[in-house]
């Protein structure tokens, strides 16, 4: 602070700059600022406010991380109703909400629908006045709801304060409260680490984060809310022509709304953006249970008007519901590339999340427990997104007579191998080693995988042929291969054998972190693996490391520096490791000391087509020179590399001002650097 502003001027000062950083990182995506800056601005702001309590204002973002608990929520009466939405469950029932949407307006009554994804969270109503939030409430019965004011400031994108100009004095907007699936699965892991309760999906824990007394919890929880109306008063008719229209409103006055609407001339251009939404659902970062269509020019509206609780103006046409119900048939149990031994649900198959599923994860023992689960039962599963599908609860009250408990074994289903509990883990891991099938299986699939030595063309299934046909044994047998033997498997041609030969002599050529990532060591992961190799430089100064020494490697802590350390003492993967260099796998030096990154501290970005080399080799090598490789642009970005037919990145950075050049300047840099 300097001595010439005053502790409220600063204060405002950092108030209006925090909501700016804020709203670019939660609602814009744009980081403008790193963390550490908006930390200390926070903390900056806070010190203030602990010196002038005067100061404090209900719009600060410092009230987001929530305060006292509450005894018990007021109830808030919705002047407007909150309204709730009819479902269409096929083409026929949507096409039969468009008969009668145009069978009650005039011939010359043209109109549009607007197509927005439907949120599967909890519906909220945000009360501005004179531009700052001093309400926050649950939809209930959409007549009543719950005063949750404290815990809505706690959303990040939610506006403590409007951003722009021409809000009505008096502003009520509503939307969606959710939780992001990443952040559901951060939660749910901390829960299940911590033997707590876990959540069955986003929207329970959504409406459990908001259901708290007490807001610090709230804040704990990584909501974000996505608005889809204003509530206009009756003197607010003119604010607005359209659905659309409020949206890039809100938009401008800081709300977050759905980056996926679209306005559509009729019924049809709504059927193509339900098909093309249903494509994209696994990819999106949340749940949708369906897509909200709502005629777009508020006048029509007008002239539909409601019936109960409904719009007669907006449906909702439902995806494949994400949880079913079905039956446990069994419990098997698989082993994977560590030993790990993981409990494997059999079902009854099912549809659910628009396939049919037969198998789901159990997780491990612990889980098995903490659900009570037993054979025979009936169970929900949860399929969303690319996660695997999941058991996420038992129906009580469902259990068969002949229900059978699951059983822990106590050897490998594989190997026969005692399988052992170390203490502290949730998981059973098979003792067995290299000699267990199933891990030296599963060690050569890893082996092989892109991330790893990239042998195209050997995949899962190829494996277990070759381990079961007795031609490979471990890794380095894979390099003894030859097509004449290959070419007698089942669904192997001559062409497929040679290629996969090719595809061996290829995979030779690689790179330090690649082969270390190869080895499958536990605990090192691609990040490990790189910085194993750019502290080492060379395979034999990693291979007589000391545990001490390996833990002056970043990222490196005790049990990593235990598990590598073991690793190469044991004589059968020293002997493997000599067989895959005697086989002729190499890779180019690494420059040995640090200066020689030439790029450390700076993020680049990669977009467009490169021709002289993917764009996974050119993020390894701008690694191997220091460079942390991102994908998105931002204002922290140091440099784009962009190659042919760049698109929206390209255009950010242009716009931010980032530096960005093409193939050839990156190839110049990777050649400066000894990567080329
Ligand atoms: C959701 N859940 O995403 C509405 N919704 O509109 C959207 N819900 C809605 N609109 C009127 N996008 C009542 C509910």
């Amino acid at each position: 602070m300097t001595n010439s502003t005053s502790p409220d001027q600063r204060a405002a000062e950092l108030r209006d700059q925090l909501h700016l950083y804020s709203h670019q990182y939660y609602v814009l995506d744009q980081p403008l600022v790193p963390d550490a800056e908006y930390d200390r601005l926070f903390r900056e702001l806070q010190a203030i406010e602990a010196e002038h309590p005067e100061l404090r204002s209900p719009d600060s973002p410092t009230q987001r991380v929530g305060g006292e608990p509450l005894s018990a929520f007021k109830t808030v009466r919705h002047e407007i109703p909150m309204l709730s939405l009819d479902n269409a469950f096929s083409e026929d029932e949507l096409r039969d909400f468009d008969r009668r949407v145009r069978s009650r307006l005039a011939d010359e009554q043209s109109f549009h629908y607007a197509c927005e994804p439907k949120l599967d969270g909890i519906a909220a109503s945000l009360l501005y006045v004179d531009g700052i939030l001093v309400r926050g409430a649950t939809r209930g019965d959409g007549q009543q709801g719950e005063d949750i004011t404290e815990n809505v400031r706690t959303v990040a994108s939610v506006p403590l304060k409007l951003r722009g100009a021409g809000w009505p004095d008096e502003l009520e907007v509503r939307g969606e409260i959710y939780l992001p699936r990443a952040g559901f699965e951060k939660i749910n892991a901390s829960a299940r680490e911590a033997g707590n309760k876990l959540f069955v999906n986003p929207r329970n824990a959504a409406a459990g984060s908001l259901r708290q007394l007490d807001s610090r919890i709230t804040a704990s929880r990584p909501l974000e809310m996505c608005c889809y109306s204003i509530a206009l008063r009756d003197d607010q008719q003119e604010l607005v022509a359209s659905h659309s229209e409020a949206l890039e409103k809100l938009a401008q006055w800081g709300f977050l709304v759905s980056p996926l609407l679209k306005v559509v001339d009729d019924i049809d251009g709504c059927l193509a953006y339900y098909r093309d939404l249903l494509q994209q659902r696994d990819g999106l970062p949340y749940d949708i249970d369906g897509i909200v269509f709502k005629v777009d020019e508020l006048a029509v509206q007008q002239t539909l008007g409601f019936v109960s609780r409904a719009p007669r103006w907006a449906i909702a046409h439902k995806f494949p519901a994400q949880e079913e119900m079905t039956t446990l048939k069994d419990v098997e149990f698989q082993v994977g590339r560590t030993g790990a031994v993981t409990p494997v649900a059999k079902l009854e198959p099912v549809f659910v999340g628009g396939v049919t599923v037969s198998n789901a994860t159990l997780h491990n023992f612990d889980e098995i427990q903490r659900l009570g689960v037993m054979i025979g039962d009936q169970i929900i599963i949860r399929r969303a997104g690319d996660v695997i599908p999941q058991v996420v609860q038992v129906v009580e009250g469902k259990r068969p007579a002949d229900a059978r408990p699951i059983l822990v074994p106590e050897n490998c289903p594989v190997c026969d191998s005692p399988l052992e509990k170390p203490p502290g883990e949730a998981v059973l891991r098979c003792t067995g080693g290299l000699i267990c099938g199933a891990q030296r299986r599963e060690g050569i699939k890893h082996f092989a995988s892109r991330k790893a030595m990239d042998i195209d063309g050997l995949g899962d299934k190829l494996v277990d042929q070759l381990v079961e046909a007795g031609l490979i044994e471990t890794v380095a047998d894979l390099f003894r291969l030859e097509a004449s033997q290959l070419a007698e498997l089942e669904r192997m041609g001559q062409k497929s054998a040679e290629n996969l030969v090719a595809a061996l002599e290829k995979s030779k050529q690689t790179t330090l972190p690649r082969f270390l990532f190869a080895l499958g060591i536990r605990e090192v992961g691609e990040a490990t693996a790189r910085n194993l190799a750019l502290h080492f430089t060379t395979l034999a100064a990693l291979k007589s490391a000391s545990e001490e020494a390996l833990l002056a490697v970043t990222d490196v802590g005790p049990i990593v520096a235990s598990h590598i350390h073991a690793f190469f003492a044991v004589a059968h993967n020293q002997e493997v490791i000599d067989a895959l260099l005697a086989a002729g796998v190499h890779w180019p030096e690494i420059a040995q000391n640090v200066s020689a990154q030439p790029l450390a501290g700076q993020t680049w970005v990669l977009t467009g087509n490169l021709d002289r080399m993917t764009r996974s080799e050119a993020k390894e090598k701008l690694q191997a020179l220091g460079a942390k490789v991102a994908g998105s642009v931002s204002a922290k970005t140091d440099c784009v590399a962009a190659g042919a037919a760049a698109g929206s990145k390209l255009k950010k950075a242009e716009e931010l001002g980032v530096k960005v050049i093409d193939e050839e300047g990156l190839i110049a840099v990777l050649k400066q650097g000894g990567q080329l």
